[in-house]
């Protein structure tokens, strides 16, 4: 392959959302989530049953992260052998005894939100603010804001694994916004304007089936970047895009070479939100059993100032 393109000249007409919701804005396509949308995600609940989609941070088989980030550490504090002879348990009065425990994390080593100033190219983060504005912590588009704001409205779960009648999705296999809707079409729905839309690709089950070499020649399946997706995703007003993968597209575009490109062209550009690294096994399973595959989708990061993305349990309620 020749040289990869920069992202400046690969999406140098590409659309953006820069001030469509005033210069100060930081949660971009969330905007599109107004009570309206929120309501129809209500009005999209049948039977009142709730999938919750975060990963277990410390999972024993593991926690798969980006390349370069480590998982979790949970380290006991406290817990009943403090109160044995020589222990360090405070005594109180009454005989109280407890657990505490800390974790160190990636805020981005688990199910999570990026902060719309996650990530860049050319200077500029979301809305054309300089990146000098990450500089020791994001002082615009962190992920406070969305934090704030939390995020409700109608989900749709895209099952392109078994669309593609596979258990998962193979290392750098990709797929269209075409292949969403002729997915979501022999589903039996339509995705609609302001949709959330969640994607399955279940690659995660290669990272507990092929161990170490799950990281040799990294590249994750998904969504790959054409102008004419962009534009897609531009029309259908789509305010956020999970995915059960680490970064929610293939991570090299076999056309360019070039990494992460819709991070940039849909989460720099657009402002629409990333949801990564969700557990969507229960709720695909189920949604293929009822073939109800549009449901209330509801999330709150969490608040961490200056946060560049934090960790997150979605609820998808049918
Ligand atoms: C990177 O940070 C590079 O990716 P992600 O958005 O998946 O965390």
């Amino acid at each position: 392959m020749s040289e990869s393109p920069a992202l400046s000249e690969l999406l140098k007409d590409a659309p953006t959302n820069w001030g469509k919701w005033g210069p100060d804005d930081e949660v971009g396509a969330l905007n599109y989530l107004t009570a309206e949308e929120v309501m129809r995600g209500i009005s999209s609940v049948k039977s009142g049953r709730v999938f919750t989609l975060q990963r277990m941070i410390g999972d024993p088989k593991g926690d798969p992260v980006w390349p370069g980030r480590t998982p979790a550490v949970r380290t006991q504090i406290l817990d009943e052998s403090d109160w044995d002879e020589g222990g360090k348990g405070p005594d109180f009065p009454g005989g109280l005894h407890y657990a505490d425990d800390k974790i160190e994390a990636f805020l981005q080593g688990s199910t999570q939100y990026d902060a719309l100033g996650h990530l860049w190219f050319d200077g500029k983060i979301w809305n054309g603010h300089s990146a000098d504005t990450t500089r020791g912590g994001l002082e615009k588009a962190s992920i406070m804001p969305i934090a704030n704001r939390g995020v409700v409205g109608r989900g749709i779960l895209l099952d392109m694994a078994r669309w593609r009648g596979k258990d998962s999705l193979d290392s750098a296999e990709t797929f269209t916004h075409e292949d969403l809707m002729a997915c979501a079409k022999d589903q039996g729905t339509e995705i609609a304007k302001r949709d959330i839309i969640i994607i399955r690709t279940n690659y995660m089950q290669q990272f507990h089936t092929k161990g170490d070499a799950f990281y040799e020649n990294f590249c994750e399946p998904g969504l790959v970047y054409s102008p004419e997706l962009v534009e897609w995703f531009q029309k259908m007003e789509i305010p956020n895009l999970a995915t059960d993968s680490i970064a929610n597209e293939v991570t090299f575009d076999p056309n360019t070479g070039v990494a992460l490109t819709l991070h940039c062209a849909l989460m720099r550009n657009l402002g629409i939100a990333l949801t990564e690294i969700c557990d969507l096994e229960e709720l695909a399973a189920d949604c293929a059993e009822d073939r109800q595959y549009t449901f209330m989708y509801a999330a709150a990061p969490l608040k961490v100032s200056k946060a560049a993305g934090t960790p997150v349990n979605p609820l998808a309620i049918k």
